[in-house]
């Protein structure tokens, strides 16, 4: 349908809500049979760069010079040591062999990011998992809110990516406002996000960046949980 020049896409100082029919895909250098919808870089003032990729049969992506950090939404993706599917993740250090191959196709988020050395720690290594063998913990003791953490608690890393669930009704706690910036991409189900001073209604496949210190709030709607794998910068003074 015509959309008269409407999207609930918005571009704001301190947040982007970056929506599916907004998406302008485009390939990410040396991509072959794959494109990416890149959803943030360092050109809005991230410290690191989020994007879909979705790959053809016999899709590929080159391996990349910063840290990547991958999480499959469908389909399957072959790394350098494993085979991944859905809920499905890999991290790699700088350096490491990062390419990512698709002999039928797959949907994948990747976060890429240089690294952050931390004085007196080793860098860390390669790994891999899937989501659904992690133990989800209560946010604040809610057992409505559920939060998976995909990168273990260890300060070499300098960032997390987690996934946090909430059941129909369920909010975040409080309205949150940290130095952590945050790229984050709905899985499932929807609801309200407050971002700033605005209140958006969003859903499966849509993108948010928050800058750090933007206020941000969410609460679930509808008779589905909703699914959310969020990123942010961690570990780190600066
Ligand atoms: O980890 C977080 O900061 C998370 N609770 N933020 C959010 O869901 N917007
Ligand atoms: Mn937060």
């Amino acid at each position: 349908m015509q959309s008269l020049g409407h999207s609930r896409s918005a571009h704001r100082d301190n947040h982007i809500l970056h929506t599916p029919d907004a998406f302008v895909r485009a390939p990410w250098p040396g991509m072959k049979n794959a494109t990416a919808i890149i959803h943030a870089t360092p050109t809005i003032g991230a410290k690191f760069t989020q994007y879909t990729a979705e790959f053809e049969a016999g899709g590929h992506l080159p391996a990349s010079h910063l840290q990547r950090f991958v999480y499959v939404i469908s389909g399957e993706i072959n790394t350098a040591n494993a085979t991944l599917g859905p809920g499905a993740y890999a991290y790699f250090g700088e350096g490491q062999s990062s390419q990512l191959d698709s002999p039928s196709g797959a949907r994948a988020v990747v976060i890429e990011k240089p690294y952050q050395p931390l004085s007196g720690t080793p860098p860390p290594s390669h790994f891999s998992g899937y989501e659904n063998t992690i133990t989800p913990q209560p946010l604040m003791g809610d057992p409505d809110l559920e939060v998976r953490s995909l990168i273990p608690s260890d300060p070499s890393f300098d960032f997390a990516v987690n996934t946090m669930t909430f059941r129909p009704g369920a909010t975040l706690p409080m309205v949150e406002v940290h130095v952590m910036e945050h790229g984050l991409i709905f899985l499932e189900g929807g609801g309200i996000y407050r971002l700033g001073d605005f209140w958006y209604p969003v859903t499966v496949g849509d993108f948010i960046y928050m800058a750090p210190y933007c206020p941000q709030w969410f609460g679930a709607l509808g008779k589905t949980p909703a699914k959310y794998l969020i990123y942010k910068d961690w570990n780190r003074a600066a």
